[in-house]
């Protein structure tokens, strides 16, 4: 059997999504964009293709139109397989009125839509991680362990530790005992042996990363019969597994970054603006997919760049940009700065009309107006910046939470749509 018939993904799509607010206050987390074109689905969903794993569930708490059709728009896969990309939206159904309680009742409430399909083996995945990983090594690692769940695993610094399920593995790489997120004073018990290239970097800890294969009659067993209350993997289900089953650790040492809240999201997004950056987009057979828009070539005039990623179908006059990532469709007026900041773009173009009557009702037309200052910001999609706007983020601020934007750990996060007017100061 080939993997695309032996593994089916389900890929959690987000709770609640308040650790990503206000980015997913209009949108599900699995539709927030990310890197100037992507959207956060777009990373396990090429993982899953470049693995040649064809059958994926993406599994979220609403569903947003944007996602339907970014989903409907981008993966298109041929009449003669047998390949999709589908999305399960929470819904309420006779015998069971709640949202998904958790990733493990998400997972059992979508179960009875594998029933049609016979893959084997169930590969689980995050929704809001940035890695490039072929699964293809993960499920011959199960194989040959002939475990019954493997959870992929990767060393972790001590700040870090705190944060993730770390476990203790035996020589066979199976895991012997696994806590989840454990306090900063039961730490030292859970030091392992994690090789001395990653010794040397501090990296001594083996955290779950939250992608998890299981055989597939067993998770069915998990979830329907021996747990049926359990709601989470990492609190419950994998913790009550380890010594009833084989439960496998897949080490993995490439790039890998959870970036489930605004600070990990927003340093995730400057990173590519690396020299090197350690998450390639420029890698020919780990492409990552995404819907293509046919936008024209980025304009860009009289501006100095540094270390930017600029999108397809930009208009750039700005004087300056420095260390920031600008997304598809962005304007950014004559004399502008903009330091360090994530600016997702706009989702179309307004006409020279549009523009004109807008600035009759005092309306800045979409983008970032003329002689701004922005810095340390993440600029949601179709934000409206007036001119001699100043976004002066840093840790200087407090956080706060206002109808135009958020801050957190110092970032200013304009709320979609938002509307700036002239002369506008944070
Ligand atoms: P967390 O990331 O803290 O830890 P969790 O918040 O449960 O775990 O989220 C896991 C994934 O599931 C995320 O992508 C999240 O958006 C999604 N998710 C959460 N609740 C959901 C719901 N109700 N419906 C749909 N999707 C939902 C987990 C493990 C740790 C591990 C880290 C690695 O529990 O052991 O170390 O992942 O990131
Ligand atoms: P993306 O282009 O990032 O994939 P979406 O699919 O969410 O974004 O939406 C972009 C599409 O939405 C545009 O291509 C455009 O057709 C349409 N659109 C959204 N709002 C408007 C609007 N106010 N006027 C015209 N088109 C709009």
């Amino acid at each position: 059997m080939s993997i695309s018939q032996e593994v089916i993904a389900m890929i959690l799509g987000g709770g609640a999504g308040t650790r990503l607010y206000p980015l997913t206050s209009s949108r599900s987390k699995p539709a927030v964009p990310i890197a100037g074109k992507y959207r956060l689905v777009d990373i396990p969903i090429s993982n899953c293709i470049n693995s040649d794993i064809h059958r994926m569930f993406v599994l979220t708490q609403f569903n947003s139109a944007s996602l339907n059709r970014h989903i409907k728009n981008t993966y298109h896969f041929s009449a003669f397989s047998t390949a999709f990309v589908d999305i399960l939206a929470a819904e309420q159904t006779p015998d069971n009125p709640a949202w998904y309680q958790g990733t493990a009742d998400a997972v059992r409430q979508c179960l009875r839509h594998l029933t049609a399909f016979p893959s084997e083996y169930v590969l689980i995945l995050s929704g809001d991680q940035l890695y490039q990983m072929d699964f293809n090594k993960m499920l011959q690692h199960h194989k040959e362990c002939g475990a019954d769940i493997s959870i992929a695993t990767i060393p972790v610094v001590d700040r870090e530790a705190t944060e993730f399920g770390i476990m203790k593995v035996d020589e066979g790489n199976y895991i012997r005992s696994f806590i989840e997120k454990p306090s900063r004073d039961v730490l030292p018990d859970w030091v392992s042996d994690t090789g001395p290239a990653m010794q040397q970097k501090g990296r001594n800890y083996l955290a779950s990363m939250g992608i998890y294969i299981f055989n597939r009659q067993l998770l069915f067993d998990l979830l329907l019969k021996i747990y049926p209350d359990a709601t989470d993997f990492g609190k419950e289900i994998i913790p009550a597994s380890i010594d009833a089953y084989k439960v496998a650790s897949y080490q993995y040492e490439g790039y890998w970054t959870d970036i489930g809240n605004i600070h990990s999201f927003f340093e995730a997004n400057l990173e590519l603006t690396a020299d090197i950056p350690a998450f390639n987009l420029f890698d020919n057979t780990k492409s990552i997919y995404s819907r293509p828009r046919m936008l024209p070539p980025a304009k860009i005039s009289g501006t100095t760049l540094e270390k930017t990623v600029i999108a397809e179908g930009c208009i750039i006059n700005a004087s300056r940009i420095e260390h920031s990532v600008i997304g598809i469709r962005s304007r950014i007026g004559y004399g502008s700065t903009v330091v360090s900041c994530y600016m997702m773009g706009s989702d179309f173009y307004e006409t020279i009309d549009d523009i004109t009557n807008e600035q009759t009702r005092g309306i800045p037309p979409i983008g970032i107006g003329k002689r701004c200052y922005i810095r340390n910001c993440i600029i949601d999609k179709n934000c409206r910046i007036g001119d001699d706007v100043r976004l002066n983020g840093g840790p200087h601020l407090e956080n706060a939470d206002t109808e135009l934007y958020t801050i957190k750990d110092g970032i200013i996060v304009t709320k979609k749509g938002a509307i700036f007017p002239n002369g506008f100061v944070i």
